[in-house]
């Protein structure tokens, strides 16, 4: 039978990158360090570690979920002799043209990028702007508009500059905010008329596990951590506020990692416990930006933790008025949550704590592979919000392999991101859920977050590099190159 598989007319199909994974260049034309930049690679099931120098100047290294390893007085630093993958990313600074061609080629009609703050603002608190920098997002800008392809803008990706964290612990400390504000309004007038999506902080959530990528924080303390993401709020809600004064067209969004969890059994407790995990995990971000208050359990758990956020008057208020238009979501997997956890296998992946599903697939670093589960993430947020869901984050990390004629058979991805797309599909034509567009995760291949490695490929385009920084970086189509192509050109009918 003929499907008649149709998106919606304006749907934006693309793909997504951030800047430290994947620009390189990371002290080019006057850009300063960020967070991302003192970050080892890893290995698949070993987080990455950052490294410092102690005030004696000697070396160290502590995970970024194990800050307790960072010893008191010592600062991040690059040490010399170290391998830092980031550094060098996939060079998309040097190869942006052929980059945003390829994009076209595949038909893109909007690309989910992010600008580095250190590269617009190096030390994070200067007064003015680097010129280089903000030149740089033109030129890419420019390169977009020639195809037609929108700009999707995160303003922080897991890359806020390294000297706020020396100077004050970066989002632990209410100064950042002035600093973040600074480099949002330069970037929001520069751009003005030529990006209308922005997206606030990638990730946000992500924080519950540790306060280094999201927000250059050297803590794994909860009241810490609490207070550091009670600032990004605010500055996320005054990016909101002053995106919309300078360009009442732009649409801004806020970002979660979303990876729903199913209650392991019928037992009551696993469900008021599966529920309680996603409150804490995903809802109470979102709801703090898209509803623009704390959801009264958030403040019952904080002060049965003793916690007493530092608040100041008019904060309230800044909440209230800084509601996302739409909520930005990545989705790669589900988990399970039970009450007890008895026999039962932990899994790793994307923003988790849970258990193995004895009915679903994983992929080769253990990520549950749940497109059902992209169905019921969608559902879930829509039906809380109401408010456009914009998927920027899916896909498959996978190893891929280069036959000896040059071509990369990567069916494994194509079967992943069919399977997702067709659920997406049932998510807006079934159920009724407005979904803006979908961005796969690396359309071109780019170092990975979690663990620094570069065989941890998601992309549509092969880039010649290693785990070691062997390559010359030159672009390959993969075999999903020629099928997303289609996929785009017949708008979802042909997956
Ligand atoms: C998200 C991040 C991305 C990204 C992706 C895949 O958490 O927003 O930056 O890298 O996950 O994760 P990984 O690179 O660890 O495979």
């Amino acid at each position: 039978m003929k499907t008649t598989r149709k998106f919606p007319k304006h749907f934006l199909w693309g793909g997504a990158t951030a800047a430290n994974q994947f620009e390189g260049a990371y002290l080019e034309a006057g850009k300063g360090l960020s967070c991302s930049d003192v970050l080892k690679a890893g290995e698949s099931g070993t987080l990455r570690s950052l490294t410092y120098r102690r005030a004696d100047k000697t070396a160290g290294e502590a995970g970024i979920f194990s800050m307790e390893q960072f010893p008191k007085g010592a600062v991040p630093d690059v040490i010399e002799g170290c391998y830092y993958p980031n550094h060098t990313g996939s060079d998309f600074y040097h190869h942006y043209k052929e980059d945003i061609a390829l994009m076209a080629e595949m038909g893109f009609r909007c690309y989910r990028m992010s600008i580095a703050w250190s590269r617009v603002y190096p030390n994070g608190d200067d007064q003015e702007p680097n010129e280089a920098g903000l030149a740089f997002y033109d030129s890419v800008f420019d390169e977009l508009e020639k195809y037609g392809i929108e700009p999707v803008v995160t303003l922080s990706h897991y890359e806020s500059p390294l000297n706020l964290t020396k100077k004050w612990d970066s989002w632990a400390d209410r100064r950042n905010i002035d600093c973040f504000m600074r480099y949002c309004k330069t970037v929001f007038e520069r751009y003005k008329g030529r990006v209308r999506y922005w997206i606030t902080f990638n990730e946000i959530n992500s924080i519950v596990h540790g306060g280094w990528l999201e927000a250059g924080v050297i803590s794994c303390e909860k009241p810490i951590l609490e207070q550091a993401a009670y600032h990004q709020f605010l500055a996320g809600a005054m990016a909101v506020k002053l995106a919309r004064d300078i360009d009442p067209l732009a649409k801004v969004g806020c970002m979660i990692a979303y990876t729903p969890a199913y209650p392991y059994s019928c037992k009551p407790y696993d469900t008021l416990g599966c529920l309680e995990y996603m409150n804490e995990s995903f809802f109470f971000f979102s709801d703090v930006m898209a509803r623009g208050y704390y959801p009264g359990r958030k403040l019952k758990a904080l002060e049965r933790n003793g916690i007493t956020l530092r608040t100041e008057e008019g904060d309230r208020e800044i909440l209230r008025q800084g509601t996302v238009d739409y909520i930005a979501i990545s989705y790669y997997m589900s988990s399970v949550y039970s009450s007890s956890g008895e026999g039962m296998e932990a899994t790793r992946g994307n923003m988790l704590i849970g258990y193995k599903n004895p009915y679903l697939p994983a992929s080769q670093w253990g990520w549950q592979i749940d497109p059902t589960g992209l169905r019921v993430a969608l559902n879930q947020l829509y039906d809380r919000y109401q408010k456009p869901i914009f998927i920027v984050e899916n896909g498959l990390g996978s190893v891929d392999q280069v036959e000896a004629d040059g071509t990369i058979e990567d069916d494994y991805r194509i079967s992943y991101l069919k399977a997702h797309i067709e659920q997406m599909y049932e998510a807006i034509a079934t159920d009724g859920v407005e979904v803006m567009g979908y961005t796969p995760w690396g359309c071109i291949d780019l170092v990975s977050a979690s663990t620094g490695q570069m065989s941890k490929r998601y992309g549509f385009v092969y880039v010649d590099r290693d785990d070691d920084g062997h390559g010359d970086f030159a672009r390959k189509k993969k075999k999903s190159f020629h099928w997303y192509r289609q996929v785009i050109a017949s708008d979802g009918e042909q997956l």
